[in-house]
């Protein structure tokens, strides 16, 4: 790999003849992706952004075979090396109904965050760096479980090496700014690192790659420390925000917008509560299902059972939009909080 990331013009030697590669800003951050990339899935993915992003001419050939050998050699170990027992900090096993990471700059809040929602044993301190790894944690909202982690810090310079994965694997990034320092700053710095490694669900960017790598993740973003934000501070950030995306305004001091803030994940999880109820006796009240918006009944047959589910008969449903009791079809698409009576 090059290392030619603070110039904008490379020169490629072939034999006698030299021409100039031009390499742009974009691909020099992703060539840095590159170097950072801990796991072969990572570096897969910054490989076909600088490909993709490099410029289209003669002075690039050389290069662009070469990224494609690094490439097809790649692919070739994840395939061969799916069991490999190298252990990853990053990699933060799932529990609960979605996984949500926090993102942020020194000091900004996120281990208080987790501090006041979950029962995690974190390290809230007054100097930056005080999270060196991921710590997760269970926010309760309602009856549902969702894995709230903490994470190191990020900055203009410095992301730990792995760290990307953590996000790449999540159900949602909260990016955290402290309303008390410098907004446009901290956005920046969280913004770069999320749209230079494709981490953002847009128009651009899907939740999938071509090869179904995943790629795109949805965003909101947490305003902390509001009982001494600076006049004006969330305001300004709204502003300077090019996304739709969504704002909660907390304290964990105060304990100011937390209780809004775990019904927010919930909600933009994008997941439903459902319950089951096994024919002839009551349902289970304390531990529903969860599942994905838009799923079916067909979908919670599965999910209560892989191999029963094709032998599904009929659905009763209690709940949104049905009368009590009602027999369902397997394409019924369920709502938040449906009791749900299934014959196999
Ligand atoms: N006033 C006030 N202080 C806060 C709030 N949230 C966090 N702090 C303080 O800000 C400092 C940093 O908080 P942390 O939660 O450790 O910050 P962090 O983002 O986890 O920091 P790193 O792990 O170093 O990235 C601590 O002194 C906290 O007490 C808040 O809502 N209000
Ligand atoms: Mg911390």
């Amino acid at each position: 790999m090059t290392g030619f990331h603070n110039v904008d013009f490379l020169i490629l030697t072939f034999g006698l003849v030299t021409v100039p590669a031009n390499l742009t800003p974009e691909y020099f951050k992703a060539e840095e992706w590159f170097r950072s990339a801990t796991t072969n899935q990572e570096k897969i993915l910054a490989l076909e952004r600088m490909l993709s992003v490099m410029p289209k001419h003669k002075g690039t050939d050389h290069l662009k075979a070469d990224l494609r050998r690094k490439l097809s050699k790649l692919k070739e170990t994840a395939v061969q090396k799916k069991s490999s027992k190298h252990v990853d900090i990053f990699h933060v096993p799932r529990s609960g109904a979605g996984q949500v990471v926090l993102l942020g700059t020194p000091n900004c809040g996120k281990s208080s965050i987790v501090a006041a929602l979950t029962n995690a044993k974190v390290n809230v301190a007054d100097f930056p760096f005080a999270t060196a790894q991921p710590v997760p944690g269970m926010v309760l909202f309602e009856d549902v479980q969702i894995q709230l982690v903490d994470m190191p810090p990020i900055t203009a310079d410095y992301i730990a090496p792995g760290q990307v994965g953590t996000y790449r694997n999540c159900d949602l990034i909260a990016l955290v700014i402290d309303l008390s320092a410098d907004v446009q700053e901290q956005l920046l710095i969280c913004l770069d690192f999320l749209e230079s490694r494709s981490l953002l669900i847009d128009r651009e960017t899907p939740a999938y790659d071509d090869q179904g790598n995943a790629l795109g993740k949805r965003a909101f973003c947490i305003c902390t420390k509001s009982d001494i934000a600076a006049a004006g501070a969330l305001e300004e950030l709204k502003d300077s925000f090019k996304q739709s995306l969504a704002f909660m305004e907390i304290s964990a001091a105060t304990g100011a917008g937390l209780e809004e803030l775990s019904s927010k994940l919930f909600e933009l999880l994008g997941i439903i509560r459902i319950y089951a109820k096994p024919p002839g006796k009551p349902a289970d009240m304390t531990d529903p299902f969860t599942l994905p918006v838009g799923s079916t009944v067909m979908d919670l047959a599965v999910a209560i059972h892989r191999q029963l589910a094709e032998k599904l008969k009929s659905a009763r449903i209690w709940g949104t939009g049905v009368y009590d009791g009602q027999n369902a079809q397997r394409t019924h698409v369920l709502n938040d909080k449906d009791i749900v009576e299934l014959h196999f």
